[in-house]
């Protein structure tokens, strides 16, 4: 039987988890598994009353909404698109920052009407637009969105931007800022108050953490 006052961590492979990790060490949180080597979905750690459960960056906020998980790591982008509506975001960590944006063609010719936009962000592009009074057609993608300009789908995508290469070699630019992202430390409701002093000791030690420069 699991302890009740076990805490559930989801959090997703990739840049989050590399950047995530130290910070959680801060709480003596260290992962008894590399999620890169192991076929767990369940990871222990160092304490005992704390696992991470590995999923995929835009499920964390279902996890932690539906209580499956107590807390999750996620991008303010997953978290902007996400209809999620009731969960605690109590931390910035400062990590995995990019900044979500719109891009065109650097040959790109004047269009009159309708704009077409292509992005895996279909929910924050369309209240992008509709803010600025511009028509456009949202065309939802799952990944590779610096294709659709170059073959014709859509006239400009949006997506996270890191140092822009990936625009440059796809002769893309990056145009309109949406929004600055890091990834944010998220809570269910009910096991902020049911796990209260647990949660509370993570969420402390782990916000020291984020403050130091790092080593
Ligand atoms: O990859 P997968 O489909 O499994 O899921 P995911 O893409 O959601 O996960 P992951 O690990 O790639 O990204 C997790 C989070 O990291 C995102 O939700 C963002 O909050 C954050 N992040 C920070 C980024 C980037 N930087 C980033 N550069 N996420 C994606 N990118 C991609 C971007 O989509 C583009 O393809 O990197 C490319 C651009 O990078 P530059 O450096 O060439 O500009
Ligand atoms: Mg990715």
């Amino acid at each position: 039987m699991q302890n009740p006052q076990t805490l559930t961590i989801a959090v997703s492979k990739g840049r989050i988890y590399k950047d995530s990790m130290p910070l959680l060490a801060a709480a003596g949180i260290e992962p008894l598994d590399d999620p890169d080597q192991s076929r767990k979905l369940i990871i222990p750690t160092t304490r005992e009353d704390v696992r991470l459960v590995i999923i995929r960056a835009t499920d964390v906020p279902t996890y932690v909404e539906y209580g499956a998980a107590d807390l999750g790591i996620a991008g303010k982008d997953v978290l902007m698109e996400s209809d999620a509506d009731s969960l605690y975001e109590p931390l910035d960590l400062n990590i995995a920052c990019c900044r979500l944006m719109t891009a065109l063609p650097e040959q790109a010719s004047h269009r009159q009407g309708c704009l077409r936009v292509a992005t895996k962000y279909a929910k924050t592009a369309r209240w992008f637009y509709a803010k600025k009074g511009i028509k456009a057609e949202i065309i939802k993608l799952y990944g590779s969105m610096e294709l659709a300009p170059l073959v014709g789908l859509a006239d400009c995508i949006v997506d996270v931007v890191d140092t822009g290469n990936t625009l440059k070699a796809n002769g893309l630019y990056a145009d309109e800022l949406i929004a600055h992202i890091s990834s944010r430390m998220i809570v269910n409701q009910a096991s902020m108050k049911l796990k209260y002093n647990a949660i509370h000791d993570l969420l402390d030690k782990v916000a020291t953490a984020c403050q130091k420069p790092a080593a």
